[in-house]
């Protein structure tokens, strides 16, 4: 969680930067701002509370790996439909013998949570509503 704050205050911070040099263009040629800070929005998320944004028709980030034990995911629906949040055992999107725990009903504009206790090993998370996992509403959720 402080991980994810400090991340959001430096993307705040880039911003107000980026703002601050685009200014400067049309006025006195300053030096250029370059920013060199990497890429972390590619990186997974590694925390026991995840959170994931639901889009028509996908996850982000699509990639997550947590540490085993207890963990809490935060679906947020940032799409204009509803979507769910299922998570299986292995790689495939298997029936209910291989569903670990899912959350549903994730209306647009929401946030809902669940809870999991999870051990090591490789998981697939989707969005089961038909036609929705099939245009890539999937991830993979590693947990070591
Ligand atoms: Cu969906």
């Amino acid at each position: 969680m402080k991980r994810i704050a400090v991340a959001l205050v430096a993307m705040a911070l880039m911003a107000f930067l980026g703002a601050c040099s685009k200014k400067s263009e049309s006025g006195v040629s300053g030096t250029s701002a370059t920013a060199g800070a990497p890429a972390t929005a590619a990186t997974p998320a590694k925390s026991s509370e995840v959170k994931i944004v639901a889009t028509e028709h996908q996850f982000s980030p699509k990639e997550v790996t947590v540490t085993a034990g207890p963990t809490k995911f935060l679906i947020k629906n940032e799409g204009k439909i509803e979507h769910e949040f299922e998570i299986f055992k292995g790689t495939e999107l298997g029936g209910h013998d291989d569903l670990i725990d899912e959350v549903e009903d994730i209306a647009p504009g929401i946030t809902r949570e669940l809870k999991v206790d999870l051990k090591p090993g490789t998981y697939a998370f989707a969005c089961m509503l038909p036609g929705h996992s099939e245009q890539g509403q999937r991830g993979i959720l590693t947990v070591t």
